[in-house]
């Protein structure tokens, strides 16, 4: 909407001559600024926030106001990570490993006064390792996807869970997978991981609903990070060919998601979200232009 002129220059503001005067994107600029105000001194919990998805949900957050534990197992990213924070956030870097019980445990119901109180878990930690059929498929990769993505955010979970359902307030977004979704040849025990990790969404969901506490799950295709540098073990050139002859998602796009999800009013939860590069119209099919 344009300013109206004859609102501007004929006496004095009324209620009706106030809505004529700012512009939608006015508007939308006032509301941001409410949610930065209503963000102060609120905190988020980002697993895995050292590469891809997780740090793009951290610093997403960090902008919007929120001060952060991130958690990883690389030190050296979690101090990358607080230079690029906008100047004034809290930054809390915590250091271990989703699998090990104890240490999260430990970590996570002794943190200071002054971080104990988490308004949003973002559970995002996870990897795919290997892609092998079922015949052929390797114990190790299989403990390491079922320890990491499922028992690590349960054990992350069950540490945060007890202060959000105290205060009758939290925010809870797991990061599934379109492989939790549907299943694609190879991807067997990865893919069983984020079904488990939709199922324990929903159930968070049901069980947290009389502490009127908000959870989501967010279920990407295929975004380009170091997912498949994991995956491959390494293997750069063959990490490369996942992302190649079409456009993947970005870590920004599921943390602008992040961010619309949270800046909704307490009334709404978006619930659960599949999002898939405009090239991939399921697990399986994906228009590529590979040079011939
Ligand atoms: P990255 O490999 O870039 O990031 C994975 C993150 O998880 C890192 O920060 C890593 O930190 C952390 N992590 C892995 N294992 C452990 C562990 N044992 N303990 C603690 N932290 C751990 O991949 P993405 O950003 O892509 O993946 C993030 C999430 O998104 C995962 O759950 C993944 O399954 C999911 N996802 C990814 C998609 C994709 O195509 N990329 C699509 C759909 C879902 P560190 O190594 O420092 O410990
Ligand atoms: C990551 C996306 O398709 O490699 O969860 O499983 S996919």
């Amino acid at each position: 909407m344009l300013p109206n002129d004859s609102a501007v220059n004929s006496g004095p503001l009324t209620v009706d001559k106030m809505t004529l005067i700012f512009s939608v994107a006015e508007v939308n600029k006032f509301s941001h600024s409410y949610y930065l105000v209503r963000m102060k001194n609120k905190i988020a919990l980002v697993t895995g926030a050292s590469s891809g998805i997780g740090w793009a949900c951290a610093l997403t957050m960090a902008k919007m106001g929120y001060d952060l534990i991130a958690t990883g197992r690389r030190a050296d990213r979690l101090e990358d990570l607080r230079q690029e924070l906008p100047e004034g956030v809290r930054f809390l870097p915590l250091l271990f490993d989703v699998r090990d019980r104890a240490e999260v445990e430990r970590l996570l119901t002794n943190l200071p006064a002054e971080w104990a109180s988490i308004d949003v878990l973002v559970n995002n930690a996870g990897n795919a390792h290997g892609l092998d059929p079922i015949q052929t498929g390797n114990v190790d990769d299989w403990d390491a996807m079922l320890d990491i993505n499922v028992k690590g955010l349960l054990y992350v979970s069950k540490a945060i869970i007890p202060g959000m359902t105290e205060r009758n307030s939290g925010f809870i977004i797991n990061i599934g997978s379109i492989a939790g979704k549907e299943v694609y040849p190879n991807g067997n025990v990865y893919c069983a991981s984020k079904h488990a990790v939709d199922a324990l969404t929903n159930g968070m969901r049901m069980d947290l609903n009389p502490f009127g506490i908000k959870v989501m799950g967010i279920h990407p295709g295929l975004v380009e990070t170091e997912f498949s540098l994991v995956r491959f073990k390494g293997d750069e050139k063959r990490a490369e060919t996942i992302y190649q002859g079409y456009a993947p998602l970005l870590a920004q796009d599921i943390a602008d998601i992040v961010e619309f999800a949270l800046t909704r009013p307490p009334h709404v939860v978006i619930a659960d979200v599949v999002v898939l590069p405009t090239a991939q119209a399921s697990a399986t099919v994906i228009k590529k232009k590979l040079p011939q």
